[in-house]
């Protein structure tokens, strides 16, 4: 299997993460939004990271459809995540709070970078920065164990931890430990977890130098 996408992208790393975790061997092809815009496509129509490649061509796009997939080849002992139940409710709802805040980090920092000389809409970016907040806010009071599911990690910790992993490296100044005190400890826990370390973000995988 390859996985396209570079690890600073936290939809990219969550899958990476889930591959470690599963001990699913794959290989990995660290094509760029901005700089690899034209090859994208032959692989995403959206060129859109992250895409996995499967053995005999067919490429999954979208996090959770290709980690929807992982789980069922990982099967119910391995998963991240109960097949069924109140708790899979649950690990599926924190995962959209950690992704729903991702994505408006995301769109804040691609904000930031894309119109660093022009005029910035104030105004825009004061609403993405208030629903990462409430975002981290509504996660912060749910992590009130070891893990936000008790003591093993779930697909909740990945996303979160990667959501934090890439708002720490683009808007660092909306994650402070006194507001969000245990999140600094799930991320640290998730950053020291083998599974992340073997998913670093690389020294090469930031921003291009432009959009195009
Ligand atoms: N819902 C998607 C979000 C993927 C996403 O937003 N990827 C970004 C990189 S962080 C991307 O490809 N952006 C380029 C674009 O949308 O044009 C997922 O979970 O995979």
């Amino acid at each position: 299997m390859i996985l396209v996408g570079q690890y600073d992208s936290p939809f990219v790393r969550r899958v990476a993460v889930t591959l470690h975790a599963y001990s699913m061997a794959f290989t990995r092809n660290p094509l760029s939004v901005f700089g690899d815009f034209g090859p994208l496509q032959a692989i995403n129509p959206l060129r859109r990271v992250p895409a996995l490649i499967l053995d005999d061509g067919e490429a999954l796009i979208d996090s959770s459809a290709i980690i929807d997939w992982l789980d069922e080849k990982a099967g119910p002992r391995r998963s991240l995540i109960p097949r069924e139940g109140l708790e899979r409710r649950y690990i599926l709802q924190l995962v959209a709070m950690a992704h729903g805040t991702a994505e408006k980090v995301v769109t804040l920092s691609l904000e930031r970078f894309l119109n660093a000389n022009k005029d910035r809409n104030k105004d825009w970016e004061a609403r993405l920065a208030t629903q990462i907040t409430s975002g981290l806010d509504a996660l912060e009071a749910r992590a009130t164990n070891r893990w936000l599911f008790g003591e093993h990690m779930s697909h909740a910790d990945v996303m979160t931890g990667c959501m934090i992993g890439h708002l720490k490296l683009r808007v660092p100044e909306l994650l402070t430990t006194e507001c969000h005190p245990r999140l600094h400890e799930l991320a640290a826990r998730c950053e020291l977890n083998s599974h992340f370390v073997a998913a670093r973000i690389g020294a090469n995988e930031t921003m291009p130098a432009s959009a195009t």
